[in-house]
């Protein structure tokens, strides 16, 4: 189901072409929930935005700053002005991506965030994985090739030396609106050989293929879906120590990035 050309696969191979090719200098993050981004925010030494490229009446935040010789974004979706909680799914995530990519034209484009984790296929609270595919499991469209539309699924850009430098586990993520499993969401995420299920992963890679801009999904386990505990539970209770396992792991991933080009990566 993986379509014949893919459009974030524009890390180059062509050898003149990696020649030419510069080291990454701007680094788009995106991330769903404030509680995820403020440990980096601070990592990164970064300062919220007083004069957003954002239009005034939405609750999107920018952090931004230098680190190291990287030019750094964190973007999130901010509260929901309704409900004042964070702004979670793909809607408001695919928004936020779309407007900061046009913005703020990054190199590359990380979506860094919690998520649920399969034990069956090897997963554990705290793990940090890198996404190798990404898939919806709640687009259900049973017509021909929209079907496929539907699930969208596909390769994310290969990053062989960072996962070898770094040894984070790999697995295919799946997104959807849900933060639980209905059972016809769970037949196409078994279907699929899903390891991590997210809520935003599938949208932000929609709107970075249209721009092209290659991205990296970095995923921390916050529960065990295929576990005993209810998610939500195991979600509230472990949210602030995974975030700063998260903290640990993005630097990591961030100081590997810094002075590489992409076919370094
Ligand atoms: N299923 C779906 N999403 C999540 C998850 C799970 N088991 N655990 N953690 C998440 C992520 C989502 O991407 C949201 O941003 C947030 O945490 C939960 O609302």
């Amino acid at each position: 189901m993986v379509p014949s050309k893919d459009p974030t696969q524009t890390v180059p191979t062509d050898p003149q072409e990696q020649q030419e090719e510069r080291p990454v200098s701007s680094l788009l993050i995106v991330i769903a929930m404030q509680a995820e981004a403020l440990p980096l925010v601070s990592k990164f030494n970064l300062s919220e935005d007083q004069d957003s490229p954002f239009p005034k009446c939405v609750p999107w935040i920018r952090y931004h700053g230098k680190y190291k010789d990287l030019e750094i974004n964190i973007v999130i979706p901010g509260k929901d002005a309704m409900f004042g909680v964070d702004s979670v799914g793909t809607v408001s995530a695919a928004l936020v991506t779309y407007a900061s990519v046009q913005a703020l034209k990054p190199d590359i484009v990380l979506n860094v965030g919690t998520a649920g984790g399969f034990k069956v296929k090897g997963a554990c609270v705290g793990d940090v994985y890198l996404a190798t595919d990404i898939a919806f499991h709640d687009r259900r469209i049973p017509i021909p090739v929209f079907d496929q539309y539907g699930v969208r699924s596909r390769t994310t850009i290969s990053t062989p030396n960072l996962v070898k430098e770094l040894g984070f586990k790999v697995g295919k993520l799946s997104t959807g609106d849900s933060l639980d499993m209905s059972s016809q969401d769970e037949e196409l995420i078994r279907a699929n050989e899903t390891t991590i299920k997210d809520m935003e992963g599938a949208a932000i890679a929609y709107v970075t293929d249209l721009f092209s801009v290659p991205t990296i999904f970095v995923k921390a386990i916050t529960d065990v879906v295929d576990g005993e505990k209810p998610t939500a539970e195991e979600f509230l209770e472990n949210l602030s120590t995974v975030a700063l396992a998260m903290e640990v792991a993005v630097t990591q991933v961030v100081d590997f990035i810094n002075g590489k080009r992409l076919s370094d990566l």
